[in-house]
């Protein structure tokens, strides 16, 4: 049915979610280490079509030469077994102490020149294994402290390192493009790039903001008390979602990375409609993977992380299939009129009409009466709301 994955669906997993031992910073861990050859079987299973890891999510940090690449061997061989790719892939910059400052931002200058290093090699292994999209999560790139942190001088070693990977990608022909993940706090009491809005800003004034673009997650917006769905119709209109991270998250608080749709679900549900249906003519906005960015919770076993991560998928499809018949329901089509959706895309001066017409144009303002305009009449917003929120019940 509908509701079975496939591979077509682009459901894609972090290694570092399955596979989260769920330490977290008052308790140990409460699973057992996941094995990425495990993962990456049981994912073909359920029906997702890829996976994405941190370097030191298959390797730990400090790996030898020779105990890498035996992991990207055996990785390699799990994926050729299974037929399962690696969308992506991104850098693990914040766990060891010495990231403890940041990495392409610490205050230290020898921290930075290695984490630009560990970046880099990262990038060789994204471009081996065919990853087009390389993540940079910046989590300890931030301060707790207004005196200790210079942000216009941070900010420049973030475009410095930023226009290092691009320049590198170009110089050796991969096909890789870069995605930002804009986060407000935590593990940082204040993090660079907090929001979409902030990272979109910073991308235009890099060297190559063609090849960088946003990896927003729905809880890190969410944290900030900010509308997912909207965050994302801006991303997509300036051209910029080029992956996407889905969770969910209970309004402003730590980042709970809950299953996507077990924490706001109506913006998830516009979240799902707009990614599905919300392109220029009703066709598909966003191409790339559903990517989940989720942490099954401390309490779960391995029968509960394999849940979990199946109702991820299970929960995308179910919003994908309320909101196609949110959009196929009359009612909901003449709801819309009502509320002239549409209209916005009429253009507010016609085509060829310059100032100098719309000055001329009495009707527009001499005559325009702004107290007798709507005679009373309303939009009917929350009509078409009610209509939106019984669909995602299944009340209709
Ligand atoms: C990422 C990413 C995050 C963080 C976090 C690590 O790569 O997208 O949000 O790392 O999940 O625990
Ligand atoms: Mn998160
Ligand atoms: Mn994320
Ligand atoms: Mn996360």
């Amino acid at each position: 049915s509908s509701l079975t994955p496939t591979r077509e669906d682009k459901f894609s997993f972090g290694l570092w979610t399955i596979g989260w031992a769920a330490q977290d910073q008052f308790g140990g861990p409460t699973r057992e280490h996941l094995d990425v050859v495990e993962a990456v079987e049981k994912l073909a299973e359920l029906g997702a079509y890829g996976l994405t890891f941190h370097d030191d999510d298959l390797f730990p940090f400090g790996s030898t030469d020779a105990e890498r690449q035996k992991q990207i061997d055996r990785l390699k061989q799990a994926l050729a077994d299974t037929g399962l790719i690696i969308p992506m892939i991104t850098t693990n910059l914040f766990s060891h102490p010495v990231f403890k400052d940041g990495g392409f931002t610490s205050n230290d200058r020898g921290v930075r020149r290695f984490a630009l290093r560990k970046a880099l090699r990262n990038l060789d292994l994204a471009a081996e294994m065919g990853a087009k999209t390389f993540v940079m999560w910046g989590g300890r790139e931030g301060g707790e402290y207004d005196s200790a942190k210079d942000i216009q001088g941070a900010l420049q070693r973030y475009r410095e390192g930023v226009n290092l990977m691009t320049s590198y990608v170009k110089d050796k022909g991969y096909d890789i493009r870069f995605a930002i993940e804009p986060k407000p706090n935590e593990p940082r009491g204040d993090i660079l790039l907090p929001t979409v809005g902030h990272a979109m800003a910073f991308i235009n004034t890099l060297e190559h903001p063609e090849l960088v673009g946003l990896n927003p997650e729905v809880g890190h917006e969410q944290m900030a008390g900010l509308n997912f769905t909207a965050g994302i119709a801006q991303a997509i209109e300036h051209g910029k979602l080029y992956h996407i991270d889905l969770n969910g998250q209970k309004g402003v608080k730590f980042d709970q990375d809950l299953v996507f749709g077990h924490g706001d679900i109506l913006n998830a549900f516009s979240l799902v409609d707009l990614l599905e249906f919300g392109g220029p003519n009703g066709g598909r906005a966003y191409d790339g993977p559903r990517h989940f960015d989720y942490k099954p919770s401390r309490t779960e076993d391995f029968s509960g992380v394999w849940d979990s991560a199946a109702a991820n998928m299970r929960m995308y499809l179910l919003l994908k299939e309320r909101a196609a018949a949110f959009r196929a329901d009359p009612e909901v089509k003449a709801a819309l009129e009502a509320s002239r959706v549409a209209e916005i895309h009429t253009t507010t001066l016609s085509p060829g009409e310059t100032y100098q017409d719309l000055l001329a144009d009495t009707a527009s303002y001499e005559n325009f009466d702004a107290d007798s305009y709507f005679n009373g009449r309303g939009f009917g917003f929350v009509k078409l709301n009610q209509l939106a929120i019984e669909h995602l019940m299944g009340a209709r």
